[in-house]
């Protein structure tokens, strides 16, 4: 069987997507592709040999697409989420799930009412299928460090994606911090504080860097800081300490030059080279999941609603200058 999947939302991911399909994945092919910039949806859906609609909604009940991906802004994606339940696609949503803990929780709650073998809601957190993640995991399980007592994380982009501002960066970028966090720890992120230095002058619509400390119901302490107009490259670094010793992620850069009495580092500009293989076994588990009719292996509609539980829960506190803020589960 090939899964025929229709991708929502053809920018930077959308678009990434459907190529890892179209090229990498087996077992699935791109038949129907939308996107609000028409033509943006033409050119692509020419490359791989899909048909365009003019709307998500026409994408999801479309007899010629099984699955559902929705690349769109984060925005929509609560609406089309709920359409693919309503029309029982499976559907891989980029995170953050939704942006707020109403939307998101109202998406669990039909979901679980549907009390399917196999949910229908996966959400794209690709970096638990990153191999240097998964290694950093077997170290803390296999106790090479002792117990974690502090997560030590850096989340750097060049420049942000524009028209976003201080809670974007929570909701959109830092969310990958707070899913990363409690994946590694097997813990729940109970209380958080957001604090932050002065802002850069790069981008005057939100405060960047934000410091984000998240303390675990087993009570390791994360502090996170991101930068989402670092200018310098796409870095993301992680190290857990524990009581016999540290692990860390190796640096970001994927080149080194050894010139001229120098050795300069080389970072990515953004994020799709350092996860390219982490999007592509995401994308491969879900569709095998699909094709041997099991439960999908990526994150949950519950991961993405417990993700944006701690999200809020950092915005209350940066509406409160830094208080110590309890997460909330609904
Ligand atoms: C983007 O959507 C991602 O998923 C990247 O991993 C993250 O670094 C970036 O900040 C987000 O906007």
């Amino acid at each position: 069987m090939t899964v025929r999947v229709g991708v929502i939302g053809v920018g930077v991911m959308g678009a990434d997507h459907v190529r890892t399909l179209h090229a990498v994945v087996s077992g699935a092919t791109v038949t129907v592709i939308t996107d609000f910039d028409a033509s943006r949806a033409a050119t692509i859906a020419e490359e791989v040999g899909a048909r365009t609609v003019a709307t998500a909604a026409e994408l999801i009940a479309a007899p010629d697409v099984d699955a559902v991906i929705i690349a769109s802004h984060d925005s929509a994606h609560a609406e089309q989420v709920s359409l693919c339940l309503d029309h029982r696609k499976p559907v891989l949503c980029e995170k953050p799930l939704a942006p707020s803990v109403d939307e998101c929780a109202s998406l669990v709650t039909r979901e679980e009412h549907l009390a399917l073998a196999n949910p229908l809601i996966s959400v794209g957190f690709m970096r638990r299928f990153h191999a240097p993640y998964q290694e950093l995991a077997t170290a803390i399980r296999s106790g090479s460090v002792g117990t974690p007592l502090l997560i030590r994380a850096s989340h750097r982009n060049v420049t942000a994606y524009p028209g976003g501002n201080s809670t974007d960066t929570v909701t959109n970028s830092a969310i990958h911090e707070i899913d990363i966090t409690r994946w590694l720890l097997r813990s729940e992120i109970v209380e958080v504080s957001w604090h932050a230095p002065k802002s850069t002058s790069m981008d005057t619509s939100r405060r960047d860097p934000q410091i984000l400390m998240l303390r675990t119901a087993d009570d390791v302490l994360t502090v996170v800081d991101v930068f989402v107009n670092a200018r310098y490259g796409y870095d993301v670094r992680c190290e857990v300490v524990g009581e016999t010793g540290a692990v860390s992620l190796a640096p970001s850069h994927a080149l080194t030059v050894d010139a001229s009495l120098r050795s300069t580092a080389t970072y990515p500009e953004d994020w799709r080279p350092l996860f390219a293989d982490s999007y592509r076994r995401q994308l491969q588990a879900w569709v095998d999941a699909l094709t041997e009719g099991t439960r999908s292996p990526l994150a949950s509609a519950r991961d993405g609603l417990r993700a944006i539980e701690v999200a809020e829960a950092l915005i209350v506190s940066m509406n409160n200058v830094g208080a110590v803020t309890p997460v909330k589960n609904s």
